[in-house]
């Protein structure tokens, strides 16, 4: 039988992508996408959708009980660098969000949880190269802070009441559907607008700045992978972690000048250099490979081929320039 499913954060990075993927799998009506001030794009519209502050636990549960809700994806996050900016703000959306949806899941019936942590979980006492799954977490960001304590919270719901939580440490996402917004690698994402639409970008992080990504349909790929096995594949409540492969701002360029020829960037580094400079370079996924299966299919030269192809199309649409 398919799962019954609430997804909040729906408009966000990842949820808008997920709602449509989901309720491919699922079936429509199964899926009910959750957003609160984004009002999300129409792929959300084609099944329930409501409006909901994850803030509220009564409005959770009051969601869960409408639409016979078994499993939830518990999306609605602020990100590195707005998080930064409104370092309060942050805590209280990333902090009273999760427990509220795991206090209301346990409460409710609700058998299964996703919660996404991220690479934003180390700090600088991790090595910068391999991060391992065991290193420590140390992060000097708001966000880095509430993805340790979501990740601690979701392992004790799992100890303490037997919620099957199940998280993920993404590294930078990269989406060809949804604008990047308030994330220190969002410039992975907004490179490719320029390049399509002026044939230059100016980029807030210096140009050696190596990062941990994957493209959106691997990410995909993991959170159902990892929901779906059976509990016995998944021992591991804290945050998995998850690779693809990593880039430099300029190998991220020169691969795109292959494709968009004359294609100029140029670098001004802001605050978000310092947020970037505290995460791992590349992170070492052995768990999520060996316990469920993890393999990613994309990597730089797939992924930038396919983001530009999607995205040109999308922006210039029947061949008109933007
Ligand atoms: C961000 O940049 O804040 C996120 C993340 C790495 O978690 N994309």
């Amino acid at each position: 039988m398919a799962p019954r499913v609430l997804v909040t954060g729906s408009a966000g990075q990842i949820g808008a992508e997920l709602v449509p993927h989901l309720r491919s799998l699922y079936g429509k009506d199964n899926v009910v996408a959750a957003i609160h001030t984004s009002p999300g794009g129409p792929s959300l519209r084609d099944g329930p959708l409501l409006t909901l502050d994850t803030g509220n636990q009564a409005a959770v549960v009051a969601a869960l009980k409408e639409y016979k809700v078994d499993t939830v994806y518990h999306l609605a996050a602020l990100l590195s660098a707005t998080g930064e900016k409104n370092p309060q703000l942050a805590w209280t959306v990333n902090m009273d969000g999760l427990r509220n949806v795991l206090e209301a899941s346990r409460t409710n019936g609700v058998s299964q949880v996703f919660w996404p942590s991220s690479i934003g979980a180390f700090g600088p006492d991790a090595p910068r190269a391999n991060a391992p799954q065991n290193a420590p977490l140390t992060p000097t960001t708001m966000y880095g802070v509430t993805k340790v304590a979501g990740e601690l919270l979701c392992n004790y719901y799992h100890a303490k009441y037997g919620l099957d939580v199940r998280c993920l440490r993404y590294p930078g996402l990269i989406s060809s559907v949804t604008p990047p917004g308030g994330g220190t690698t969002d410039y992975a994402v907004e490179i490719f607008y320029g390049a399509i639409r002026t044939g230059s970008y100016t980029c807030f992080l210096r140009e050696d700045t190596v990062l941990p990504m994957m493209y959106m349909p691997d990410a995909l790929k993991a959170t159902v992978q990892v929901m779906e096995a059976p509990a016995s594949k998944v021992p591991r409540h804290l945050g998995y972690n998850l690779a693809a492969f990593s880039f430099s701002a300029g190998m991220l360029a020169s691969e795109l000048a292959k494709l968009v020829p004359g294609f100029r960037v140029t670098y001004a580094p802001d605050s978000r250099q310092k947020i970037a400079d505290s995460w791992p370079q590349s992170i070492d996924d052995t768990e999520a490979r060996r316990d469920w299966g993890w393999e990613p299919d994309y990597d730089l030269p797939g992924m930038v081929a396919d983001m530009l192809a999607k995205l040109t199309t999308r922006l210039r649409p029947e061949g008109k320039t933007v």
